[in-house]
């Protein structure tokens, strides 16, 4: 039986480390303090950020299959530390077992593809308009990236991004969410224990910054880094788009998502209820796929919300660590906070409450909050649903016409992160996977919008920010590309033609 302090110990991280210190650390499974750590003193920022600038210089001409070699090392340190970090997650995050085991293997999943790509890292080779030239595109390492990340992906999020930008020649800088610090911490740790392996790492190659929006804005700020890639609220990507922009650097958000799953009328209606239960309920609702809002056509309603609601009532809600559970906690008292305060609003808003809202286990974990996932049926979609609410709540909004009627719905929000369609109708698939489809940045098919697998672009558009992480070409936002035209002829023709003398 794994407890928390020897998981801890396993990975690598001292006790002295996360005692003594000021940021406190709470586990939303029972509300108990479980860690108080020191936090990263401001007038040490610059000095990280130096170290991090003098281990570029040799990073950036270590061969990048060589650099992959460290991510697969560390790819092998995650492996033997899964369940250690896993259950580190669920203690901290409140995840059950089997989804914090999920994000470790997230993060293994993405060191292999990172190790492949670290020999694949292709340009373009282009031809000329003059004799003797050739055009060549090659993407090259840009400097040290920061990686703030939320408190709901502590493993996989940093794992994406710092395997990424690792093969393509960069230092990280890696700051974790105040509020899971440890999955993080131990994941970083399995890095190290990958770096120690290695042997040829430069110093100050993979650093910790602990702390909360000071320690953040140094590294937003400072021109020393080129990328920031930043998890989290809107609000708080608004601030860092802003501020990264402000100095021309490259920023990576990946915001809010206000995610949605389409049933048309030709839908198999039990494969759409197990990806509702997932996509809603999973993770607590605190995913930034989570399904939010269910549009389904009002001839196949009653018929699902039957099924839907049958499902709900069997779900076991309790200590994450518990074989069987599948709802675990809330993060925290203000996470209860606005989960009831939406189901209000959705109520004054006319939505009728279907299922689910109160808090639960209050009398054996008073410090914890656990509640029964809620559903509210919407007359409409009124300024709460366009709202994300980061808990299992999701509306149920009706279309009684064609499929348009339903797309026109489903992208009448700010956000646009993922969303799905349940049909075996190939047009109506087809139509909301099309440019006149879903505005999301992933759109998936008989599948529920949560728990992408890591091959693809990760991201999305409108106010979750217009930026990809994870797989496919992700790997470019961590480059800087260079253009070169090499004259191998002995003349010097101009392009377009000019006469210059
Ligand atoms: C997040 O919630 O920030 O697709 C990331 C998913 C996971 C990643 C979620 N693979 O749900």
């Amino acid at each position: 039986m794994t407890d928390l302090a020897s998981a801890l110990e396993r990975c690598g991280i001292p006790s002295d480390m996360v005692s003594g210190g000021s940021l406190t650390v709470t586990s939303p499974v029972d509300g108990n303090e479980i860690a108080h750590l020191h936090e990263t003193p401001m007038a040490a920022m610059p000095g990280i950020i130096d170290a991090s600038v003098d281990a570029f210089k040799q990073w950036r001409v270590t061969p990048a299959p060589v650099r992959g070699e460290l991510v697969r090392l560390w790819g092998e340190e995650l492996r033997a530390l899964k369940a250690d970090i896993g259950h580190i997650i669920s203690v901290e995050v409140g995840k059950i077992t089997e989804e914090g085991l999920g994000e470790v293997q997230e993060a293994i999943d993405i060191c292999d593809l990172a190790v492949g790509q670290s020999r694949q890292m292709f340009g373009k080779t282009i031809v000329s308009e003059r004799p003797g030239h050739r055009i060549m595109e090659q993407y090259h390492p840009i400097g040290p990236v920061a990686i703030i990340t939320a408190f709901n992906f502590p493993c996989a999020v940093f794992a994406w991004n710092a395997t990424m930008a690792l093969i393509t020649g960069n230092p990280i800088l890696f700051k974790p969410s105040e509020k899971s610090p440890l999955s993080g911490i131990a994941t970083l740790k399995a890095l190290e224990k990958a770096i120690a392996r290695f042997g040829e790492a430069p110093e100050g190659l993979a650093q910790l910054v602990i702390g909360g929006v000071p320690q953040s804005e140094a590294l937003v700020e400072s021109p020393a880094i080129p990328v920031v890639s930043a998890t989290g609220s809107t609000r708080m990507g608004r601030i860092v788009g802003q501020k990264v922009a402000a100095r021309f650097g490259r920023r990576i958000l990946e915001l809010g998502g206000n995610n949605a799953m389409v049933v048309t009328p030709e839908a198999n209606l039990d494969l759409a209820v197990r990806g509702i239960l997932f996509g809603a309920v999973g993770t607590a609702g605190q995913r930034c796929t989570s399904l939010r809002r269910l549009i389904v056509h009002e001839r196949v309603k009653d018929a699902l919300m039957e099924k839907v609601l049958a499902a709900y009532g069997s779900l076991k809600i309790g200590d994450p660590l518990e074989p069987g559970t599948l709802v675990g906690p809330l993060i925290d008292a203000r996470a209860h906070e606005t989960f009831v305060a939406a189901i209000a609003r959705a109520q004054a808003e006319g939505g009728t409450l279907l299922t689910g809202g109160d808090r639960v286990l209050g009398d054996t974990a008073p410090d914890a909050y656990y509640v029964a996932p809620a559903i509210v049926d919407m007359p409409g979609q009124s300024a709460v649903v366009k709202e994300e609410t980061f808990g299992p709540l999701l509306y149920v909004l009706t279309y009684s016409g064609d499929l348009e009627e339903a797309i026109d719905l489903h992208n009448d929000v700010p956000q646009g992160l993922s969303s799905c369609i349940f049909s075996d109708n190939m047009r109506e698939v087809e139509v909301f996977v099309s440019a006149a489809g879903s505005d999301c940045g992933m759109a998936n098919v008989n599948i529920g919008p949560s728990g992408a697998e890591i091959g693809g672009a990760f991201g999305g558009e409108k106010e979750t920010g217009g930026d990809r992480e994870s797989g496919s070409d992700a790997w470019k936002q961590y480059t800087r590309r260079t253009t070169n035209t090499i004259n191998y002829s002995t003349e010097l023709p101009l392009a377009q033609g000019i006469n210059f003398g």
